[in-house]
Formats: C-alpha cells, sequence, structure tokens
C-alpha cells in the first residue's frame, strides 16, 4: 500500500474513532441542568457555607425543589426552605459541622416537566480527609477523559499524517 492509501486510512481511522469518542458526550436533550453552584463542586472551603445556591439552564419550580446536605459526619444538614427566581435555587443554613468532604443531592423539575437530579460535594477545612471524588455524582471527570482521548486521537493523527506525509515528500 502507498504512503498515501496508509495515510487516508489513518485518516479515516481516526475521524471514526472521534466520531465514537465524542457523539456520546453530546446530550440526546436538551434537559435543564445545573451549570454553577455555590459553593462550586469539589470546593474547599474554610468553613461550611452559610448559603447554597445553585444556578440551571432554565427556570426550575422553587415549588418542588429538594435538597438534601449530608455533612462529613453522614448527618443530614438542616436547610431553609428552598428559594428561587428564574434559574436559581438557594438555601440557608447554620455554617458549622464537622471538617471533611459534605454532600448536597438536589433534585428539581425543569420547564420540560423532567426531573433532574445531581449531586455535587464540597470539602470543609484543610483536612486530610480527601476521600476519593470519583463516587456517584462523577460523571464530569469521566466525560472530560472522553473529551482528553478524543483531543489525544486527533493530535496522534495528525502527527502521523504529517510523519506520513513528509515520509512521502522525502521518497518522491
Ligand atoms: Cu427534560
Amino acid at each position: 500500500m502507498s504512503v498515501l492509501g496508509v495515510a487516508a486510512r489513518a485518516a479515516w481511522a481516526v475521524a471514526v474513532l472521534v466520531v465514537l469518542v465524542l457523539v456520546p458526550v453530546a446530550p440526546v436533550e436538551a434537559h435543564t441542568r445545573l451549570t454553577a453552584s455555590t459553593p462550586a463542586d469539589g470546593a474547599r472551603l474554610a468553613r461550611p457555607p452559610a448559603e447554597i445556591r445553585l444556578r440551571f439552564s432554565e427556570p426550575v419550580d422553587p415549588a418542588v425543589v429538594r435538597l438534601s446536605l449530608v455533612d462529613a459526619a453522614g448527618r443530614p444538614h438542616r436547610l431553609s426552605e428552598p428559594h428561587g427566581l428564574d434559574g436559581e435555587v438557594g438555601t440557608t443554613l447554620a455554617p458549622t459541622g464537622p471538617a471533611g468532604r459534605w454532600r448536597l443531592d438536589y433534585r428539581v423539575v425543569g420547564t420540560d416537566g423532567h426531573p433532574v437530579t445531581g449531586t455535587l460535594f464540597f470539602t470543609v477545612g484543610a483536612s486530610s480527609t480527601e476521600a476519593g471524588r470519583a463516587a456517584p455524582g462523577g460523571f464530569t471527570p469521566g466525560a472530560g477523559l472522553l473529551v482528553g482521548a478524543a483531543v489525544l486521537a486527533v493530535g496522534g493523527g495528525a502527527l502521523w499524517l504529517r510523519r506520513a506525509a513528509s515520509r512521502d515528500a522525502v521518497g518522491s
């Protein structure tokens, strides 16, 4: 097979790989999703927050918002009745509690009527209780890995093609 033939095959393989890797990352439907939060997922705080705010990609009904916060000792933390405006939901809490990893679970209903649930974690204090962050809510790092793999595939393919092309140039 000629060098160009090999290059074409490689380009095709890279294209197929990119499609396979990237397509599952794209959302199937545009459901409501969390776009930002305070504290942010994975944040490290000196002390427990006095307020938690979640921002969603579209308006959510505050009347059916459910939030549950579990402190680093595994105890549920009391939250105020969620209040909201448009896509933002907030709750207040007593800023006390143990150091370590806290977990917030949320459930909201978007304008399309679909419930949306999720989990985020934040760490209180400079403690070494950095328990693995890989648990339930960790779909974002997975998507990041997929994108990383795609970038590597494209980069590697491009490099390979450039080498093949330069070999071809030398050979002709
Ligand atoms: Cu939906």
